[in-house]
């Protein structure tokens, strides 16, 4: 059909963007209509999310990005925040990386055994999903007091159309969604002891949410319906994946690094938990399988260490540092909350029976090649454990841009790298809004044929001694 215009939310961890995007038949176009930090607010001893400043910035960037015929919000995942009878929110939604949840997965998982946890939700096991932040307000009196519980995406969602729900591909990241039956799991509910009715009804994505609510409307000069996408960014991002066939991995690589497949089912076999393989819900009923990884948070967080370098110059120096002297596990707990990366990093080394990096330089390098060494054990286990085989690694998202990074992956899985879209989230976001308005019936090879043939990627084939990285794994 004739090119629709669109605006995609996409909020991350550490900024928030608002994305124009047109699409049709051959075309697909995204320009930056604004974009915002997102600065959580540690008040009270909690680590918090910012969400009416997240919501100004959402509103501004919509006035700027408009008028357009549909709008989509996605973000992180697994936060959220409590209406109570009134329609009113009870607080700030609180970060995942919040020391809430200390010690609160083994408490449920006491209750709860992990194998039944997996067979219900095949969910990956963080100590920051949903079921653990639930269960650590347990007795708290604002969880008393709510009525309604939203993620993120479905918050703002609410805020500008008045409409209640729980968009499918995030709401499987709570580990309160049964992965069989698609619908929130009562035994899990009444586990928790959550109040009847807290979790509203799923939406999948590509559906109305509804109409921008004459008050939202006014703040951003005109009114167009609110589309559910994966609102999940994860779910976006791989939408956003440019892969030809089924034979592909992806890493969509940003303050995280999510690294697994697409596959039509779940696994959901000892091995895969014992792996902490997740069976994130995908748009059009995918599976994405996949672990986590902790990502490019182990740079930013050391860079704010440094207080803030340039990075381009670190970069360049950490090419000519020498690889693989010393690696960490990019997948240990001990890396999630905030506060001195450097000297966690360098405490593993030593723990690990490796010389520390010493400089930035030789931390920016350590940080990367584990990384890589991650990347490599996810692609490998991934493979392993869902029986896809694989010839391609995908990176999109901000580290498609870190070149370094991208042909360590090519070496550490001894696989090409096919780099880029960086803004795979937010045009996974429009391909799926612009398919709803339009009533196309398109599938996601479809869409990602579309960006296949309107954006470039960069190849990167692996150069390095596989012998080498196999046996740098061996170190951790
Ligand atoms: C990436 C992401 C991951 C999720 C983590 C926490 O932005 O959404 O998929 O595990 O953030 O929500």
């Amino acid at each position: 059909g004739s090119p629709v215009t669109v605006a995609a939310v996409d909020l991350g961890a550490a900024s928030g963007r608002v994305m124009t995007g047109v699409a049709g038949d051959g075309v697909l176009g995204l320009s930056e209509a604004a974009r915002f930090a997102n600065l959580p607010v540690r008040a009270g001893g909690t680590l918090h999310w910012d969400i009416l400043r997240l919501y100004r910035g959402v509103l501004d960037g919509l006035r700027a990005a408009g008028p357009v015929e549909s709008i989509g919000v996605d973000s992180w995942a697994v936060d959220y925040g409590l209406l109570d009878a009134d329609g009113r929110l009870l607080g700030n939604p609180v970060h995942y990386r919040d020391a809430r949840t200390d010690g609160v997965p083994d408490q449920v998982l006491g209750q709860i055994p992990a194998e039944r946890l997996y067979a219900t939700t095949g969910l990956q096991l963080q100590p920051f999903n949903t079921i653990f932040q639930l269960a650590a307000a347990r007795d708290s009196a604002q969880l008393a007091a709510a009525k309604t519980l939203l993620l993120i995406p479905d918050l703002l969602g609410y805020w500008l159309t008045g409409e209640i729900g729980a968009e499918r591909t995030n709401a499987s990241t709570t580990q309160l969604l049964d992965v069989q039956s698609g619908q929130w799991s009562a035994e899990l509910a009444t586990a928790l002891g959550l109040p009847a009715g807290l979790l509203p009804p799923i939406r999948d994505p590509g559906g109305l949410i509804g109409p921008v609510r004459p008050e939202a409307a006014r703040d951003i000069g005109y009114t167009a319906p609110v589309t559910a996408v994966g609102s999940h960014d994860t779910a976006s991002a791989v939408v956003g994946v440019p892969a030809e066939g089924e034979n592909f991995a992806y890493i969509s690589c940003g303050t995280w690094s999510l690294v697994g497949v697409e596959l039509p089912a779940p696994v959901l076999t000892a091995d895969s938990r014992r792996a902490n393989f997740t069976n994130e819900a995908g748009v059009d009923g995918t599976v994405r399988y996949l672990r986590n990884v902790m990502g490019l948070w182990l740079l930013q967080e050391s860079l704010r260490a440094w207080g803030d370098p340039d990075l381009g110059d670190l970069l360049r120096q950490a090419a000519g540092v020498p690889g693989l002297r010393a690696v960490v596990d990019a997948e240990d707990a001990v890396f999630l909350p905030p506060g001195d990366m450097p000297s966690r990093i360098a405490e593993q080394c030593v723990r690990l029976g490796q010389r520390p990096p010493e400089s930035p330089a030789e931390t920016v390098r350590c940080i990367l090649d584990s990384l890589a060494l991650a990347h490599r054990a996810a692609v490998l286990d991934a493979q392993r454990l869902s029986g896809r085989a694989v010839d391609v690694v995908h990176v999109v998202g901000g580290g498609a841009r870190n070149e370094l990074l991208c042909q360590l992956t090519a070496d550490a899985c001894d696989l090409p790298v096919l780099a880029g879209p960086v803004e795979a989230t937010a045009l996974g976001n429009v391909l799926v809004q612009a398919r709803a308005v339009g009533g196309g019936s398109a599938g996601l090879a479809d869409l990602r044929h579309l960006i296949r043939t309107t954006h470039t990627v960069r190849r990167y084939e692996p150069q390095g001694d596989a012998d080498r990285w196999r046996a740098a794994a061996g170190r951790l």
